[in-house]
């Protein structure tokens, strides 16, 4: 039915929130400021630059624009350190098992994450080189809610947005999906905005929904 399925990573494929949350908590802690995992959870699918402006809602003083690019810089070297404990061990055999049969049955796969770190954390899992295309935080300007990430999926796959479905547990990466005339379904936590053509409670469930 779709020729092409384009799945978010983080939340997704693979769940490296406890690598972000612990990540940012040391640059929080290290500025006084409040941060906690339902703070954490607003971060879900928005670029580094925007998260970190989130957590900042709640410091006291003042940054410059060169301070801010800092601390994310900060936040990312501690997050790579982290992503060094992920083995292909992480990736869940349902994950697995399901992206082969939605393959045999044809569609092509890509990514389309918000991330810069997407390839590293993709060669973690054991997936590098496994996906058909990867757009990703490096090749876009605008980022989730824009369609701009799935769009260049696409693109890179050289199929029109009518004949993709997008994978999301965002609720910004529903909305991009949307934008870019693309189907989509919602899992996890996304689930609860009732944005998605589909809802899925397993990953598995995306072989009923593509077939
Ligand atoms: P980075 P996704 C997103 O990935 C994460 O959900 C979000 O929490 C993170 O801030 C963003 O990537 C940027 O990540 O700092 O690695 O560039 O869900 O779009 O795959
Ligand atoms: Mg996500």
């Amino acid at each position: 039915k779709y020729r092409a399925i384009i799945f978010d990573l983080d939340g997704v494929i693979c769940h490296t929130d406890k690598y972000h949350y612990q990540a940012w908590k040391a640059v929080a802690d290290k500025l006084g400021i409040y941060f906690d995992e339902a703070i954490n959870n607003r971060l879900r699918g928005v670029s580094r630059m925007e998260s970190f402006e989130i957590i900042l809602e709640r410091y006291e003083g003042t940054m410059s624009e060169e301070e801010k690019v800092r601390y994310a810089a900060e936040k990312n070297e501690i997050y790579k350190e982290l992503l060094k404990n992920m083995t292909p061990g992480d990736l869940s055999p349902e994950v697995k098992d399901t992206l082969d049969a939605l393959r045999l049955a044809g569609a092509k796969l890509a990514i389309g994450s918000s991330s810069k770190n997407a390839r590293f954390i993709l060669e973690r899992l054991g997936l590098d080189g496994y996906f058909d295309a990867i757009s990703d935080g490096n090749n876009i300007t605008n980022s989730k809610p824009d369609p701009e990430v799935f769009v260049k999926a696409a693109s890179f796959v050289g199929e029109k947005p009518e004949d993709c479905l997008v994978v999301e547990d965002a609720k910004a990466g529903l909305e991009a999906a949307i934008a870019g005339k693309m189907d989509c379904a919602a899992i996890g936590d996304a689930v609860k905005c009732g944005l998605a053509d589909y809802n899925l409670e397993t990953f598995a469930d995306l072989k009923k929904v593509a077939e």
